[in-house]
């Protein structure tokens, strides 16, 4: 029998990459964004590369980049490194029953585990995941420069680049009449050109959501994304029920669990679907399941990745069936720099699905080389 190809080293680095403008979300307002890349290296000289990325620290998730790190150098390579490398799912399975919890970690190792896997196998990483119904996916484009004005000539850039028509605007942090405002103002300009939703990162109560939702509807909005806490599951089925405008769950589901309790309670319209936070592509690909299963709609989300994490997830959804809603993989958009060797395809109001093998692209070490926090250049100025 061939002896197994094992793995050799995994290696993990944050890079700080700056954004094209600040992005103000109800939970943070962003500048940059950190990204931590995994990279593994197998014994048949096969890499595969996988990212963990969270959005302002630990503004709106459990993990932070550093502590993504630390859980993979601390407590998963150990796991990993000597393992079978063909077997990616066995590996994830001893890294659940070691390591609770940072499921933002655990999707890092489990993208760079399957990224090699394919590349072994030499087909594209949707091959792994039952294979793709589409080579495109729609992408929409987040205005969030917190001014109404600017967030109009945004979108007016992007259609007649049409690049997105789809836009989603992050409220939440004003009070619910000047949000309204700001969303109706934007919807009125933009008319059936494009669809207008909405992310309320968790910040209503359930008695300004049922005015909100009511008001968003009036507004000629599509889609109301987690208007209440992540945790209030009855708050969320309750405006669910009230049937004004479709309620999409996203910080609310982490992982097939909280997918299956939210479905059990028809507590969403929607389910946006993260690999980050349902823990790997595998289990977001249940939750999806458990979505399509209850009759929720999907919708690809994102933690605002860089190339890698977004590609890893468009070879996921890119094997859904159903994609109602479309995605939000714009994040390498978002950054001055996309730190890939190819920029990635967007273009006519979505994105092309790479067609190599495992994610179908690579870094460009330059760019990891400039932007990572330990580079000898910025650690003289952070210490200066
Ligand atoms: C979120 O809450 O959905 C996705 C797009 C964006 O602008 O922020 C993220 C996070
Ligand atoms: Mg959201």
């Amino acid at each position: 029998m061939a002896e197994a190809v094992t793995i050799d080293s995994i290696e993990t680095i944050i890079l700080d990459v700056p954004t094209i403008r600040p992005h103000v979300l109800a939970v943070a307002t962003m500048q940059s964004q950190s990204m931590v890349i995994v990279r593994i290296v197998c014994s048949d000289g096969i890499e595969g590369v996988g990212e963990g990325t969270t959005i302002g620290g630990l503004s709106y998730g459990a993990e932070s980049p550093e502590s993504i790190k630390l859980t993979l150098d601390t407590y998963i390579a150990p796991l990993v490194k000597g393992e079978n490398a063909a077997r990616p799912a066995a590996i994830m399975a001893s890294v659940r029953r070691h390591v609770s919890g940072n499921h933002f970690a655990k999707n890092a190792i489990e993208c760079a585990l399957l990224d090699a896997q394919a590349r072994r196998l030499g087909v594209p990483l949707s091959d792994l995941l039952g294979g793709r119904v589409r080579s495109r996916i729609p992408v929409l484009w987040t205005l969030a420069s917190g001014n109404t004005a600017t967030d109009i000539d945004e979108a007016e850039a992007m259609l007649a680049a049409r690049r997105h028509n789809i836009f989603k605007l992050k409220i939440g942090k004003r009070d619910l009449e000047a949000d309204v405002a700001h969303v109706a103002a934007i919807k009125r300009a933009l008319g059936d050109r494009a669809s207008v939703r909405v992310d309320v990162n968790q910040s209503w109560s359930e008695t300004e959501a049922k005015r909100g939702l009511a008001m968003l509807a009036d507004a000629g909005v599509d889609l109301v994304e987690q208007p209440v806490g992540a945790r209030n599951l009855a708050a969320m089925a309750r405006l669910t029920a009230l049937g004004l405008i479709p309620v999409m769950a996203d910080e609310a589901l982490y992982g097939p669990e909280t997918a299956f309790a939210y479905a059990a309670a028809a507590a969403a319209d929607v389910f946006a679907i993260k690999i980050a936070q349902a823990g790997g592509l595998e289990a977001a690909r249940v939750v999806a399941g458990i979505g399509r299963a209850a009759g929720i709609a999907l919708y690809g989300g994102t933690m605002l990745e860089g190339g890698v994490g977004t590609i890893a997830s468009a070879q996921l959804f890119a094997t859904f069936d159903g994609l109602a809603f479309g995605t939000e993989l714009f994040g390498p958009l978002l950054l001055t720099e996309e730190i890939l060797a190819e920029p990635l395809a967007y273009g006519d109001f979505g994105l092309a699905i790479p067609e190599g093998p495992g994610l179908g692209i690579d870094l460009n070490p330059e760019a990891v080389a400039r932007f990572r926090r330990d580079a000898p250049s910025r650690t003289a100025v952070l210490v200066s």
